[in-house]
């Protein structure tokens, strides 16, 4: 017997994209990435979760360094800074220290964050941004044509490992957690719903909030991080997990065989620019600067 399929018309979707709202924060330059690639989820997540907290594209800047997925503030209306590979935290925390209105979003890679970059992210973390630190993890150096970055799996094969990767990978989540994040998240790209609501809660969250993303390069990598593999893997957090509970948190996230998916940590406390308001006011100063508005999470 045939099966009664749901007929989607064009128009009718069209409609639909547009009163969303969210082609707002798209900017008229198509992305250029590979088709299939893990990165066209956060073209769709970003604009989706700045609408839904009701936070303008000209109170918003997306900074990246240089990678595949740096090519991101690109392909959104908001402000945009493009900078040097591995750079994106410092130029991120300049911007949020001159206008702390602004929301800041910083988005990179994993060789940008955690290779070249990698000496900036404990004083992002510890000194409490608040900047939300979009990081899409493929484990590979994409824009480069697929060399190994510090979260290749050992054993992985590439062009600069042909015999196959011998270097034991970097766990970032750990890392952010230890440096003092005050949000901290995992996502996998092929699971886009739940990436939006994460990245949603990220800056929505008051402080340095950071999203590790699993996201398959499908062009250079074959065989380990691909949509199948991590579909395989991937596994939602335990019902009872309290985010509130830091080693409950660190325990989660040494589980990188089947990596947890969800909001891992949350904490609140001073920002940098509690801190420095208070440094103004020590000073002889008496205003407080303008704050960025976003909807609760
Ligand atoms: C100072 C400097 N060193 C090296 C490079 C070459 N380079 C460009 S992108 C990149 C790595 C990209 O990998 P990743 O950050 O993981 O981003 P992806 O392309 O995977 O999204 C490298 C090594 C560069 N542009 N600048
Ligand atoms: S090379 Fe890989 S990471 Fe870069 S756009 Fe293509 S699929 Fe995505
Ligand atoms: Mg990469």
């Amino acid at each position: 017997m045939a099966e009664a399929h749901q007929q989607i018309y064009l128009e009718d979707k069209l409609k639909e994209v547009r009163e969303s709202g969210r082609l707002e924060y798209r900017s008229k330059a198509l992305p250029t990435w590979c088709p299939g690639c893990g990165y066209f989820a956060m073209a769709g997540g970003v604009p989706a979760a700045l609408n839904s907290l009701g936070i303008a594209p000209q109170d918003t800047v997306v900074v990246s360094g240089i990678g595949c997925s740096s090519r991101f503030p690109f392909f959104v209306n908001t402000y945009g800074f493009h900078t040097l590979h591995g750079r994106v935290l410092p130029v991120a925390t300049g911007i949020k220290v001159a206008n702390d209105a602004l929301t800041v979003i910083a988005v990179g890679g994993d060789g940008d964050g955690f290779a070249i970059g990698g000496g900036h992210v404990p004083h992002a973390a510890r000194r409490n941004i608040d900047i939300t630190y979009l990081l899409f993890d493929n484990g590979i150096y994409g824009l480069t044509k697929g060399q190994t970055s510090p979260t290749s799996a050992i054993g992985f094969r590439t062009p600069t490992s042909p015999y196959t990767n011998p270097d034991q990978p970097l766990n970032p989540l750990l890392m952010v957690l230890a440096y003092g994040a005050t949000w901290v998240g995992q996502a996998f790209a092929g699971h886009p719903q739940q990436l939006e609501e994460l990245i949603r809660q990220a800056i929505a969250h008051r402080g340095f909030s950071y999203l590790h993303i699993l996201s398959p390069c499908v062009t250079f990598d074959k065989t380990d991080k691909t949509y199948d593999r991590l579909e395989q893997r991937v596994r939602s957090l335990p019902a009872n997990h309290d985010p509130q509970d830091f080693a409950a948190a660190m325990r989660q996230a040494m589980d990188v065989e089947t990596p947890p998916m969800g909001l891992l940590y949350v904490n609140e406390r001073p920002t940098l620019a509690d801190a420095l308001d208070g440094i103004v006011v020590k000073a002889g100063g008496a205003e407080k600067r303008a704050r960025k508005v976003a909807k609760a999470a």
